[in-house]
C-alpha cells in the first residue's frame, strides 16, 4: 500500500501574503510563524517567484511540508503548518486579490538580491527591459513579472479596494533591506501610478530585518528519507539547527509573536546586519569562487581545506574591523560560524552560492575593501575575494549563473576594467589594481 501523503483538515486564516515561496522562506519565516504561540491566527498565502511545481505540490499537501533540521549527527523532522495557501507566482489575479483582504496585516518577501532590480545607486533600474515592460503593463492592468512591480500593483489594489495600512517585511540579504525595498517600490510607483506614492508613504511600514539560516537545496535522498520516516512529502526542506531573525520597524496591523519563537525585535539592526552580511555571506562568496576554482564542491569541503581555511581567516580578520560590535562577540560569532560551515551533513554547494555575484559582491566584499584601503591597509582578504570572482567570470570553477554578469565578464581579462565598472572610486588605486591583477592571474 502506498504511504500516506501529508494532509490536514484545517488551516490558519490568511493574514500574511508572501512573495518568494522557496526553501529559505520555508526554513525561516514560515517556520518562525508556525513556532509562534499564536500560530493558529496567522496563516500565509505564499506565492512562488514564477514556478508552478512547488505551489502545486504544496497545495496537494494542504500547504504542509517537512522541515529536516540537520545537525552534525542527526535529523530532526518537523511538519510546518503556517502556509495556508500556496500559489504560483504567475497567478497575478490571486496576488492582487489577497492584497485587498481586509484582515491582511503583512506582506513578506524572500526573493533574492537580484529580484529587487536595483541600479548601482540603489534606486530602481529603469533601463531594465522587464521593469520597463512592467511599467507599461501596470498602466494597462496586465500581469507583471518583476518584484517591485508586483509589490506596487498589490499595494495599489489594496489602496483602491480598502486602503488599510500594512507592513512590508523584507527578508533578503540586502543592507537596510526595508529602506531598499521602499526605494524600488516607490520608484516604480512614481513611474507607473503617481497617486500610489503618497498612499504608500502614509500607509506602508517597510520593516528592515536581518535573516539567517543556511538552507541547501533538497536532494532526492532527502525526499526518500522523509517518506521512510512518515507521510510522503514531495517537497521537504533541509536546514541547519541555527537560526536568527532580527526585525526593526513598525507593524501597524500587528504580527505573529515571532519573538516567542526566538526572533528579536530591535531598534537598529545595522551592526548585526553588517556582522552577518560580511562574515557569513562574504565568507560564503569568497569560498564559492576560490574554493570551486580549486575543485571543491561544498562549503564543508572548503572549510576542511587548509588553503581555503587560511583565506577565510584572512578575510574575517579584515571584515571584523568593519562590524561595530564588541571583539569578544565577534570572536564567538566566528567560532560558531566555523562550526556551522563545517557541518558535514549540510551539502551546501559552492555553485549555489556562486550565483548572482554581480549583486552579492558589492554588498558582501566592497565595504571591507573600501574600509581597509581608506585605512591604508593592503586589504588582501577582500582583494582575494574579488580576484576569485573575476577568475570565476573567466570560466574557472563554479558555472556563471548571473543575469547581471555580462558587462563584468566582458571585462574579466582586465581586473582594472572590472574595478572601474564595479567601484570607480577604487579604480585609481594602483597598488590595489596591481594586487588584484596578481591574485587573479
Ligand atoms: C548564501 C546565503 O547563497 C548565498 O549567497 O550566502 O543564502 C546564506 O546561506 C544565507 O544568507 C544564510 O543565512
Amino acid at each position: 500500500m502506498p504511504a500516506d501523503r501529508l494532509a490536514r483538515a484545517t488551516r490558519p486564516p490568511v493574514r500574511i501574503a508572501h512573495l518568494g515561496l522557496g526553501n529559505f522562506f520555508r526554513a525561516h519565516q514560515a517556520w518562525y510563524t508556525a513556532a509562534a504561540p499564536d500560530a493558529g491566527r496567522w496563516g500565509i498565502a505564499a506565492f512562488t517567484g514564477r514556478s508552478r511545481p512547488l505551489a502545486t505540490s504544496l497545495t496537494e499537501q494542504g500547504g504542509l511540508y517537512t522541515l529536516i533540521v540537520r545537525g552534525p549527527d542527526r535529523d530532526d523532522l518537523q511538519v510546518v503548518g503556517s502556509i495556508a495557501e500556496a500559489c504560483p507566482g504567475d497567478d497575478f489575479a490571486s496576488w492582487r486579490a489577497v492584497l485587498t483582504r481586509r484582515e491582511l496585516s503583512l506582506v513578506t518577501l524572500t526573493v533574492t538580491e537580484a529580484a529587487y532590480r536595483r541600479a548601482r545607486g540603489g534606486g530602481l533600474d529603469d533601463q531594465d527591459p522587464e521593469v520597463r515592460a512592467d511599467i507599461s503593463a501596470f498602466r494597462t492592468g496586465s500581469p507583471m513579472t518583476t518584484v517591485p512591480a508586483r509589490l506596487a500593483a498589490g499595494l495599489n489594489a489594496r489602496r483602491l479596494a480598502y486602503g488599510g495600512p500594512i507592513a512590508v517585511v523584507c527578508c533578503d540579504n540586502l543592507p537596510g533591506n526595508g529602506v531598499a525595498t521602499a526605494r524600488v517600490t516607490m520608484d516604480f510607483a512614481a513611474a507607473a501610478e503617481p497617486a500610489l506614492l503618497p498612499w504608500i508613504r502614509d500607509n506602508v511600514s517597510f520593516v528592515t530585518t536581518m535573516v539567517d539560516r543556511i538552507t541547501p537545496r533538497t536532494t532526492p535522498e532527502d525526499v526518500a528519507a522523509v517518506a521512510a520516516a512518515g507521510p510522503v512529502d514531495e517537497v521537504p526542506v533541509v536546514t541547519e539547527p541555527f537560526t536568527e531573525w532580527l526585525l526593526e520597524g513598525d507593524f501597524p496591523r500587528g504580527r505573529p509573536a515571532w519573538e516567542e519563537a526566538g526572533a528579536r525585535v530591535v531598534t537598529d539592526v545595522t551592526a548585526h546586519e553588517h556582522r552577518k552580511l560580511l562574515l557569513l555571506n562574504g565568507g560564503h562568496s569568497l569560498l564559492a569562487y576560490a574554493g570551486s576554482a580549486i575543485g571543491l564542491t561544498t562549503i564543508a569541503d572548503a572549510v576542511a581545506d587548509p588553503r581555503c581555511r587560511a583565506w577565510l581567516d584572512e578575510w574575517w580578520d579584515e571584515a571584523v574591523r568593519h562590524v561595530p560590535l564588541p571583539a569578544a562577540e565577534l570572536a564567538d560569532y566566528r567560532a560558531a560560524l566555523l562550526e556551522r560551515f563545517a557541518n558535514p551533513r549540510i551539502r551546501h554547494t559552492l555553485a549555489q552560492i556562486a550565483a548572482d555575484g554581480s549583486q552579492k559582491i558589492p554588498i558582501r566584499v566592497l565595504p571591507v575593501l573600501r574600509g581597509e584601503r581608506a585605512a591604508g591597509r593592503p586589504a588582501t582578504g577582500a582583494t582575494r575575494a574579488l580576484a576569485a570572482w573575476i577568475t570565476h567570470l573567466r570560466g574557472v570553477g563554479a558555472p556563471v549563473n548571473d543575469q547581471g554578469a555580462q558587462p563584468y565578464a566582458d571585462r574579466a581579462a582586465s581586473p582594472r576594467e572590472v574595478l572601474t565598472l564595479l567601484a570607480p572610486d577604487l579604480a585609481g588605486d594602483t597598488s590595489l589594481v596591481d594586487a588584484l591583477t596578481r591574485l587573479a592571474a
